[in-house]
């Protein structure tokens, strides 16, 4: 079965690309198709009310978009600008030409809903054909979908790229792990798409029923929706015995297919002849020197329903230019190694779940799932993480476990600069998400939850 293929000879098959006329344009076409679209945007946005006052504050319009570097004069869109409008606020059609209404997956405050006609609905569907091809999709394949399916993007967003590509698609949308092992195992998809953390529960899964996950059939997984990191790629790598990509994308500005991995898995490539992404100090708002983390700002160059200019992501990551040994001559973007708005600071430190998370895969018997819990009993914060423990590490011997405690600690010491207790609990008792995790339980009323 599929499974069993060299992993190289899977690489070699994912190095194909999509749309290489798109994808490994020239520099120059590329900056030149993004001035020309950038200003088509801009004078499509003049009908959104937000951006109309703007311009009219400021005197400006699609004539003030001279060069690529006129971008900086064009204002910022936030999360709380968009709810503020809601709902449909910033559409720039006529209602009658919306096709699709999606919306972010917020857990608190005002859902925010974005909209898409149905020349969108194909753009969109390119932006996932092209990074699900670069990760080995073919048309003769089959592709399981684990993503939810509703307001959320991932689901339907993967869906109609997989079609795209002409591959077969299995909507078995999230959550139901035994239901979505049977399928996998009756229908042999050769690739999966979910949330990262999920294809670890699918493993978890199957070794519970006694099935080894590595006799999956899958050969190929593409994960997006919340931060992993290369560890756990590793680790969803060998427990799966499949390539694992990552791509990124929020619903905002369209949803998932904003970047995604070629075969040198060494970044994301960003698809900049629809996206221009900056990387901007948080603070200041001026880029950061090359290379460096910064907030993503992103502007849509293409979306007809609901264009959205400088939209800030409050998600950190690095911009890397060099060319990349693929072909495509995109710019990529680092792994998320956080938000803006998840990062936590403890007694001054400030820390990003992702960080603890890299600590626990450096101790062999601690697992990927965990919780991290924060209070301030006094005036101190106090940081617990619980941390699931491999089933054969598990044991009653308290000085094993001791042991383990205290090399979690030591890592998170070093990784994350903090003083945490670690509590060791038992296999599969930390609730399991069938979308994106919940990493953090911050009692200290400090901290805003946010949606995404
Ligand atoms: O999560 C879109 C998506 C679905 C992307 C499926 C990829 C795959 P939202 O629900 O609006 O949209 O959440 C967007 O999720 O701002 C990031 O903080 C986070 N995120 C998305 N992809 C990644 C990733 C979808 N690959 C928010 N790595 C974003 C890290 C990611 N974080």
């Amino acid at each position: 079965m599929n499974g069993r293929d060299p992993v190289d000879r899977r690489e070699e098959e994912a190095g194909r690309i999509w749309n290489p006329g798109a994808e490994t344009l020239p520099r120059e076409e590329l900056r030149a198709l993004q001035l020309e679209r950038l200003r088509a945007t801009v004078e499509r946005v003049s009908q959104v009310p937000f951006y109309r006052e703007h311009f009219r504050r400021q005197d400006l319009g699609a004539h003030s978009i001279r060069t690529l570097d006129d971008l900086r004069r064009l204002p910022f869109t936030t999360k709380e600008d968009l709810r503020r409008h809601q709902p449909l606020g910033f559409l720039a059609v006529p209602r009658h030409e919306v096709a699709r209404i999606h919306g972010s997956s917020g857990t608190t405050g005002t859902p925010t809903f974005v909209a898409y006609t149905a020349q969108d609905l194909r753009t969109w569907s390119e932006l996932c054909a092209r990074f699900l091809v670069a990760g080995g999709l073919r048309p003769h394949h089959t592709a399981q979908v684990a993503f939810g399916y509703g307001l959320f993007t991932g689901g339907f967003g993967l869906h109609y790229g997989i079609e795209r590509v002409g591959a077969a698609v299995i909507p078995a949308a999230a959550g139901n792990t035994r239901r979505q092992l049977d399928i996998m195992r009756e229908l042999d998809p050769e690739v999966l798409i979910c949330t990262p953390s999920y294809a670890l529960t699918i493993a978890d899964g199957a070794r519970e029923l006694g099935i080894e996950p590595r006799s999956l059939p899958i050969r190929y997984g593409h994960f997006g929706g919340e931060p992993w990191s290369e560890d756990m790629r590793r680790e969803i790598e060998s427990e799966l015995n499949i390539l694992a990509f990552n791509n990124y994308g929020l619903s905002e500005v369209f949803g998932p297919g904003v970047s995604g991995e070629c075969p040198a898995r060494n970044g994301m490539h960003i698809q900049e002849d629809h996206f221009i992404v900056e990387c901007l100090d948080p603070e200041t708002l001026e880029p950061v020197p090359e290379g460096e983390p910064g907030e993503l700002v992103i502007t849509n160059l293409s979306r007809e329903a609901m264009p959205l200019l400088r939209y800030r992501t409050r998600d950190i990551a690095r911009l890397d230019r060099t060319p990349c040994a693929c072909g495509r001559t995109t710019t990529r973007m680092s792994r998320v190694t956080g938000r803006t708005d998840d990062m936590l600071i403890i007694r001054g430190v400030n820390v990003f779940p992702s960080q603890i998370e890299e600590a626990l895969l450096r101790v062999e018997g601690a697992t990927p799932h965990y919780l991290i819990e924060i209070d301030r009993p006094g005036t101190l914060d106090e940081v617990h993480v619980k941390v699931e423990m491999h089933p054969e590490i598990f044991s009653d011997r308290m000085d094993r476990m001791q042991t383990l405690c205290e090399r979690i600690s030591r890592e998170i010491q070093t990784v994350a600069g903090i003083r945490a207790h670690v509590d060791l609990v038992e296999p599969r008792s930390i609730e399991r998400s069938v979308g994106k995790a919940k990493r953090v339980l911050d009692k200290r009323g400090l901290h805003r939850d946010d949606d995404a």
